[in-house]
């Protein structure tokens, strides 16, 4: 009989099934019954059981030692992380702790509910996230225009005319914020039942490729490209006139922020002529059934809150928010949104800022890319102890290489994480998870954001390795000792009541959470049921929804970044120039820069090149395979050229998560593919200012090709 589980690598959440094949080795498979996946999975299900099985996975807490490692006890690793913690909060204040939250968290139920519960022991103002270089303009512009940073519309994929999809490439991602297992099929049945799917992107990529059009757009313009998509709507008079303006402000503030954007003044910004964008906008009018999705590509840019606020704007004053067929949202069995306002976390910004860059605070995180000058800059609030849950920031964030050097500078460092890799090999202490087949799975998050209400529960189905833990229990010690160490009678009573709560478990909270959430579902109910419930399709839930009960169309927040655009329209830098521009990408088989320890992942060519459009290429005498050197503002790397006529001319492209040569880090099969990070092109410096994200796409490079000596007498 197969185990049933759910894979967590990325946001899809498909059903799979554990079973072993004749020579005992385990085999994954889709699990048909899923109501969400319908057996649908990737390449990468298949690997994990290599992350089981993996011998440079780390088995048991280990303590650095000189230039090794030593594997030492649970209780002795807990003692030191709590105690030094402790005494840096306390000779140094309480914002010397910094902490690092990686994205994989957001896959892991317990991790997530852990790390609500520690975020009041840590009581520090250097909490950093993978949100900072990813979603956060979503979340921004959800805070202000709608009033909770977790209403995150999604695409009603499975009812939508006409799909609208700006920097995001599904076919390879498999969807974010778009939890939609099979994407692809989901898009073709768009097109068999003769709706349209568009794709704006610098890049043809393979979602491009299947869809009806491809629409290249210059990087990092995307704003600009949507304030001339609602002055269309607007000067044309197309604004839909549906029960949504009864519950939405800032109409006319809107017309005049789009007022002087014409088609016409950003065609040559954009690369996208007038009439093309013209069509891009009455598209979302004329269609039945429109939603315009924008994901990663639209957020990591310097302009990423306009962009995200612009979405949502032109969906709503299109009529296509909360309809079926539109950008809709869930009701989800475990209620994250209503939760979120239920307990007050509905997003603020600015109510500190980062010492040395100056950026905002967004829902009590500070931005990802102040972290590195946080830790050097000596001083009050200085961080001296870091902890990193489940993040490899030297990879993943700007300027990892000068992170790395500012991670040695600390006084102490401690890893949750399941390899020696780029980011915890600095660190003084690793404590190892259980790998995936050996945890429990819960999509809070992705079950929020799916194209379609399900709810599934699974098992581990493997036992979990003896010197593991789960996130749950370390982090719920490291709070019961820290408030011990704190001493006091309420601390005291806290840090039992922390014990008592880490004993009864994540799956009790969960329990609770789905019993108050709207379809009164129990934990029990899903274990009865471990393929999953089908809890229907999206249905429209506003203005019910709102904690105002009204949206803010053009917040002053995000009316106001609009200087921050001019300024940069009239200075001239964003119009097209000599420079490249560098952009990101995915590819299926890595999940940003882990899985690369899997041999069956890594076969094939390698992945970690630079895609250059032939006419550049031409222009600048690199050759398919030839080496080029890439060099930014902040750093250079050395990568081979893939000279590719779908990336268009003026932009070149890099994928993340790569550069696994560094010292120190221990995944044999990742290090023999190592490739370069693009992360020592990307600059910390430049950010969106609005909301502290970081800027991964539209960052000017030059290319020049190595020049290959020529082997001398002697070597020959
Ligand atoms: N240039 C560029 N950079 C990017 C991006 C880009 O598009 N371009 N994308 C950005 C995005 S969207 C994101 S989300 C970030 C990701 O940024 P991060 O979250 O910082 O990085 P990941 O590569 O996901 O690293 C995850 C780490 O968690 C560990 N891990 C995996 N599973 C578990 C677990 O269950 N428990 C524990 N404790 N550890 C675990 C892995 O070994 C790895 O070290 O990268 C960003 N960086
Ligand atoms: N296989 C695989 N799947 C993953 C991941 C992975 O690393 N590998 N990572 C996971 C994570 S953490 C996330 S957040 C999601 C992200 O999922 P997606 O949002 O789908 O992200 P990408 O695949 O990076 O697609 C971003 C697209 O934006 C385009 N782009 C670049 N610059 C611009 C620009 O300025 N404007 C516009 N409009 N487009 C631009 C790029 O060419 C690219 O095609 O994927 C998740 N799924
Ligand atoms: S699509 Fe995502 S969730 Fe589904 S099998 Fe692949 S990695 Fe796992
Ligand atoms: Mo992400």
């Amino acid at each position: 009989m197969p185990l049933l589980h759910t894979c967590p690598l990325c946001e899809a959440l498909c059903g799979i099934e554990i079973d072993h094949d004749s020579n005992g080795r385990l085999t994954v498979r889709g699990d048909p019954q899923d109501p969400l996946s319908r057996g649908h999975i990737c390449p990468k299900a298949a690997a994990l059981p290599d992350l089981q099985d993996d011998p440079d996975r780390v088995r048991a807490p280990l303590r650095r030692q000189g230039s090794g490692w030593i594997s030492v006890s649970w209780d002795s690793a807990m003692t030191q992380l709590a105690e030094r913690i402790h005494r840096a909060q306390r000779d140094f204040g309480q914002n010397a702790l910094g902490v690092y939250i990686g994205s994989p968290n957001v896959h892991h139920y317990d991790n997530l509910l852990a790390l609500l519960v520690m975020g009041r022991v840590f009581q520090t103002h250097n909490r950093f996230s993978a949100s900072s270089v990813d979603q956060l303009p979503q979340l921004f512009s959800q805070w202000a225009m709608l009033g909770n940073q977790s209403l995150f519309p999604v695409p009603d994929l499975d009812r939508t005319d006409h799909l609208l999809i700006l920097g995001a490439n599904p076919a390879v991602s498999n969807g974010s914020i778009m939890t939609a297992p099979g994407v692809m099929k989901r898009l073709a049945a768009i097109r068999s039942r003769g709706g349209c799917v568009v794709v704006v992107d610098p890049r043809r990529t393979r979602t491009a490729q299947a869809a009806d059009r491809h629409v290249p757009l210059r990087p990092g313009t995307d704003p600009l490209l949507l304030l001339a998509m609602v002055h269309v709507i607007f000067a044309e008079g197309r604004v839909d006139d549906g029960a949504w303006r009864s519950f939405c402000d800032g109409l006319d503030r809107l017309e005049a922020a789009a007022a002087p954007w014409t088609p016409q003044r950003v065609a040559t910004l954009t690369g996208i002529a007038p009439d093309q964008i013209r069509r891009l906008a009455v598209e979302l009018v004329d269609a039945p059934r429109a939603a315009l999705y924008c994901r990663v590509g639209s957020c990591t840019q310097r302009f990423g809150g306009l962009s995200t606020w612009l979405a949502l704007a032109l969906n709503i004053i299109t009529g296509n928010l909360d309809r079926p067929g539109g950008m809709m949202f869930t009701t989800p069995a475990a209620d994250m949104p209503a939760l979120a306002a239920r307990f007050g976390w509905l997003g603020h910004t600015g109510a500190w800022r980062s010492r040395a860059a100056g950026l905002p605070e967004f829902g009590d995180e500070l931005p990802a890319c102040a972290m590195a000058s946080e830790l050097e800059l000596p001083g009050e609030d200085q961080v001296k102890v870091l902890l990193t849950v489940a993040g490899n920031p030297v990879l993943s964030t700007p300027n990892g290489t000068r992170l790395a050097r500012a991670l040695d500078g600390l006084d102490f460092m401690a890893s949750l994480d399941l390899y020696i890799n780029e980011t915890s090999s600095h660190a003084n202490l690793i404590l190892p998870p259980p790998p995936p087949l050996s945890r429990d799975h819960y999509g809070l998050v992705f079950h929020t954001l799916a194209v379609h209400n399900t709810a599934r529960y699974t098992k581990a189905p493997l036992e979990r390795p003896p010197r593991t833990r789960r996130e749950w229990d370390v982090l719920l010690d490291l709070g019961a000792r820290l408030l011990r160490h704190r001493g006091g009678v309420v601390n005291s009573a806290q840090s039992v009541a922390m014990t008592k709560l880490r004993g009864a478990g994540p799956a009790r909270v969960l329990d609770m959470a789905l019993r108050v959430g709207p379809h009164a579902l129990s934990l029990s109910r899903l274990q009865a049921t471990p393929h999953g419930v089908d809890l229907g399709p999206l249905s429209p839930c506003l203005p019910g929804r709102l904690p105002r009960g009204r949206i803010d169309l053009a917040p002053d927040l995000l009316v106001g970044d609009l200087r921050r655009l001019k300024v940069a329209v009239d200075d001239g830098s964003l119009a097209p120039t000599d420079r490249l521009l560098l952009v990101g990408r995915r590819d299926l088989r890595s999940n940003n820069s882990w899985m690369h320890n899997s041999a069956r992942l890594m076969k094939g060519r390698s992945r970690c090149t630079l895609l250059v459009n032939p006419q550049d290429a031409r222009a600048m005498g690199l050759v398919e395979g030839g080496l080029a050197w890439v060099r930014s503002a902040v750093g250079q790397v050395q990568v081979p050229v893939q000279v590719d006529p779908d990336i268009m001319p003026g932009v070149v492209s890099l994928p993340h998560g790569f550069g696994h040569g560094r010292e120190g880090s221990r995944q044999s099969v990742a290090a023999a593919h190592a490739g370069v990070s693009a992360n020592d092109l990307t600059d910390p410096a430049v950010v969106d200012e609005l909301t502290g994200n970081a800027v991964f796409n539209g960052v000017p490079v030059t290319v020049q090709a190595v020049e290959i000596q020529p082997a001398s007498r002697d070597e020959a």
